[in-house]
């Protein structure tokens, strides 16, 4: 396969009007007939029409209604070439033929738990029929549905049902109108066996939306909080930047069997149950989140993915950065902004960084969710809320109904501000996380600050040297008294910035860090302050300072930006974890500081805190953060390290950790709102915690919490806090989860993931045997994540140094690989960081993706990135 760049991009010889489908739905195939008008994009011109087609079986193709001889076409197992197609607009008719109930990718049309359903993003449309499947063909699209009606007696697709009746035979259809043009990654089917609950919204200008969810019968109960959610979601992106609905129908279907989360497909969303399905008793607080979450996130594509689309995939982020950024405020005002901000924070540390040091680097284009999230807030943080708004205002005026680039969302918010941005763009186009380097001095007699700043951008594949990014760096300096200081003016590049605000005092404010190295100088500073850099997470690089311990448990102590404090703790913790992760590998006694416990201490007892926030703050860096920091990832030393930190804290701070069990136990029902989340949050870690002591009394207390708990958020940490120490409670009260779920299967799905993840040693065994748990299918995406990708997460058994959890990956792949390309792929990319261990572990895990590189008929998406690995 050959690699495809940015630079190669052409615009499409021929454009498509109308696409009208029409599907007939079979037990032993599907028939799609297609008819397609084409035009010339350039008025005359004439050049062959090439197609995309993948594991399709051509019936009939006609041009102008006549059949096409042999030779004025020619099919290969990837395209359709028209050699020489009529030179002006013309109808093209095709049909075809395809096997659902044989797809196991889970792209294009596929049967699901008894029901059709589509997945076409990226390239699963050209499965379905021969099209020109790439984003920048918009079209304005009719499906016709025709299947039984006893076995299929829902039929959707997008926009307006515009007609529907009996036919002969037990067969129904139904017809499909979507008046907005789109590209065919939108296109979406549903047929089945469902119902949906009902509910309406009614737009700020008025119109009446009709708003289901459709799921087999016996899950309607559990759509309640997805409604919820989508309402919420509606009126959100109306207060906040003026998008309303544009149609008089939203559908959302849930189906079992998904690659992804979900898809956003125009009116007729498909979600993985996982992220629709919730009730107290079978979902956490997280699972009512990330449901929260996406289905705000899939609603936002609405103007931000459909109604304004990509050119090319290069253009990911366009739409993936932009909605991210979006559902991330979403939850962050229906919630704690801090906490949301802190988990999107490590998500991004645990995930992306380490992706970004690694050979798969790639810029935030081409496909970087998380990263391009970032970039989309840098704009909001450079241009303030009301200028970000304008720039919005100006995109959609400017490109609604178009497929465009990241220059071009660049452009508007640019233009809208009369902004000087000048390298910005640099953030979409260079790989690697930015390091930034932060250097105080404090002048006592001439009363100034200074912040010389300096930065670097590693190299990655492609890209050995790197220009200076353009860095926002909110900012705020601490007196003595732990209050921000006034900002009064700032001298910059030869010149004297004051920070007029209105006579308004100023507290935090944005430097533009732009060149290898600069520095800022404050003036009227009448003590040596500690600088508060970064605040919110302004940008996202690595930053170094010369903020001593000290400086670091001031601002832990008393920094106005919440997220500081938070950082504040996580640097402390790091750099004690570094600092035993060498005593542990030279062999040296393991000790805590007291400062440091002392610090969780005062954390975890301030009654004056949001308790989520204290739940984040007292909750260590992640393995793989610390891994991602080290020159040599070393998982037994960094596990050794964590473990026992979390060891010592609790067994030091177990009365205050008993205390706050007791005291956030809740008797209520269960509500998904913050104040009870919260509690519930800081009571699971405070449990979480004393589950690492060997102590009879703390298994009483977690049997205890487990046989109590009202809903699954606190029966699931209970678990958790039993499942950390081998034995019989523990194989006893995984059986008695499993007894008590095993029909419902995403709670069982936990109880997979939970097991896969464990630090039992050897676990790989375990996690054999569960591979033959008739929980337990090979061809379900979810199950898959939860015991083969919950496994890789382990540090300890995945890298375990005699190559056995490297080995047990190796045979996944290849096996999944023959069922589904897109899991398997995921699944690889836990190898992709192999250089990063030691020499034995390099050696073990470059044979296994030696190994995966030489199986028989390897997919593209596994080759691409085994072999990325290896180079
Ligand atoms: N476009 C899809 C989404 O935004 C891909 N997972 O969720
Ligand atoms: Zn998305």
């Amino acid at each position: 396969p050959k690699e495809i760049f940015l630079k190669d991009y052409k615009q499409p010889n021929y454009l498509f009007e109308t696409v009208n489908l029409k599907f007939t739905l079979g037990e032993e195939k599907t028939i799609v007939s297609s008819k397609i008008v084409v035009y010339p994009r350039l008025e005359g011109s004439s050049s062959p029409l090439v197609l995309d087609g993948v594991d399709l079986k051509l019936i009939s193709l006609k041009v102008d209604g006549k059949e096409l001889k042999e030779d004025d076409f020619l099919v290969d197992s990837r395209h359709l070439t028209l050699s020489s197609p009529p030179s002006g607009k013309f109808t093209l008719e095709i049909i075809t033929e395809i096997y659902p109930q044989k797809n196991t990718s889970l792209e294009g049309l596929y049967k699901s738990s008894g029901n059709f359903c589509t997945q076409c993003e990226a390239e699963g449309f050209r499965k379905i029929t021969f099209y020109q499947d790439r984003p920048d063909i918009m079209a304005r699209y009719t499906c016709h549905i025709e299947a039984d009606k006893s076995l299929y007696p829902v039929l959707l697709s997008n926009g307006n049902l515009i007609e529907q009746g009996e036919l002969e035979g037990n067969k129904h259809y139904a017809i499909w109108e979507d008046p907005f043009v789109k590209p065919s990654y939108l296109f979406a089917l549903v047929a089945g066996q469902l119902e949906s609950r009902d509910d309406t919204f009614v737009t700020h200008s008025g119109r009446k939306v009709s708003l289901r969810i459709w799921t087999p019968a016996q899950d309607l109960p559990k759509t309640a909080h997805a409604m919820y959610s989508l309402k919420a979601a509606m009126k959100w992106d109306e207060d906040v930047f003026g998008l309303e609905y544009d149609l008089d129908l939203f559908n959302i279907v849930a189906v079992p069997d998904f690659n992804m989360g979900a898809m956003e497909n125009k009116s007729l969303n498909i979600f993985n149950s996982k992220l629709v399905l919730a009730s107290p008793e079978t979902a956490t607080d997280a699972d009512y989140a990330a449901i929260l979450g996406v289905i705000g996130h899939e609603y936002f594509h609405n103007w931000t993915g459909n109604r304004v689309t990509c050119r090319d995939w290069f253009q990911l982020s366009l739409k993936e950065g932009l909605t991210v950024f979006r559902d991330q405020e979403f939850s962050s005002d229906m919630g704690s902004r801090t906490v949301k901000r802190i988990a999107d924070v490590s998500t991004l540390r645990t995930y992306q960084f380490p992706q970004d040091a690694g050979p798969m680097a790639h810029p935030v284009r081409p496909h970087s969710y998380i990263k391009g999230a970032e970039v989309v807030r840098m704009y909001k943080t450079l241009l303030g809320a009301s200028g970000f708004r304008k720039g919005m205002d100006l995109y959609f005026k400017r490109h609604d109904g178009q497929a465009v680039t990241c220059e071009d969302f660049f452009s508007a918010m640019r233009d809208a501000n009369g902004a000087d941005m000048s390298n910005f763009l640099l953030w979409y186009s260079q790989a690697g996380t930015p390091r930034l380097n932060v250097v105080s001095a404090y002048d006592a007699q001439a009363k100034t600050f200074s912040l010389k700043f300096s930065q670097e951008v590693p190299p990655s594949p492609g890209q050995p040297a790197k220009e200076p990014m353009f860095i926002p760096v909110a900012l705020g300096l601490l007196g003595s008294n732990g209050k921000d200081m006034p900002l009064s003016s700032v001298y910059h590049d030869g010149k004297l910035e004051s920070f007029a605000n209105n006579g308004q005092p100023v507290h935090t404010t944005v430097l533009r860090v732009t060149k290898k190295e600069e520095e800022f100088v404050f003036t009227d500073i009448p003590e040596r302050p500690v600088p508060s850099i970064l605040r919110g997470y302004s940008a996202p690089v690595r930053m170094d300072s010369d903020l001593t311990d000290a400086d670091l448990y001031f601002l832990l102590a008393n920094d106005s930006d919440e997220f500081n404090r938070w950082e504040a703790g996580q640097v402390l913790a790091r750099k004690l974890m570094l600092s035993l992760v060498s005593d542990f590998q030279q062999n040296k006694p393991l000790t805590l500081n007291s400062q440091f416990l002392n610090g969780i201490k005062s954390i975890l007892c301030d009654s004056s805190l949001d308790k989520e926030f204290i739940g984040k703050a007292i909750t260590l860096p992640t393995e793989a953060e610390i891994m991602d920091i080290m020159e040599v990832a070393d998982p037994d030393a960094v596990h050794a390290v964590r473990s026992f930190i979390r060891k010592q804290l609790a067994s030091g701070l177990k009365q205050e950790l008993l205390d706050t069990v007791k005291n956030n136990r809740s008797s209520e029902e269960y509500e998904f709102n913050h104040p009870n989340m919260a509690r519930r949050a800081l009571k699971n870690i405070a449990l979480a915690y004393l589950g690492s002591l060997d102590d009879p009394e703390i298994i009483e207390l977690a049997l205890h919490e487990y046989s109590t708990a009202t809903n699954m958020t606190d029966q699931f940490a209970a678990l958790v806090a039993l499942d950390q120490k081998p034995g019989k409670t523990r194989d006893d009260i995984l059986a008695d989860f499993y007894n008590k779920w095993q029909h419902d299967f995403l709670v069982v799905n936990k109880w997979l993931a939970l097991q896969a993840m464990s630090d039992v040693p050897g676990n790989v065994e375990n996690v054999r045997k569960l591979l033959d748990h008739p929980a337990f299918d090979l061809r379900n995406p979810n199950k898959v994540y939860s015991l083969v990708g919950g496994f890789c997460r382990s540090p300890v058994n995945f890298h375990a140094k005699d190559g056995s959890g490297y080995k047990f990956l190796g045979e996944m792949v290849v096996q999944l690989d023959k069922l589904n390309p897109q899991v398997a792929s995921r699944m690889v990319s836990s190898f992709s960081r192999w250089k990063r261990y030691d020499e034995t572990r390099q050696n073990l895990a470059k044979a296994q993706l030696e190994m995966i590189l030489a199986a028989n008929g390897l997919s593209e998406n596994v080759f691409e990135i085994a072999s990325k690995s290896l180079s």
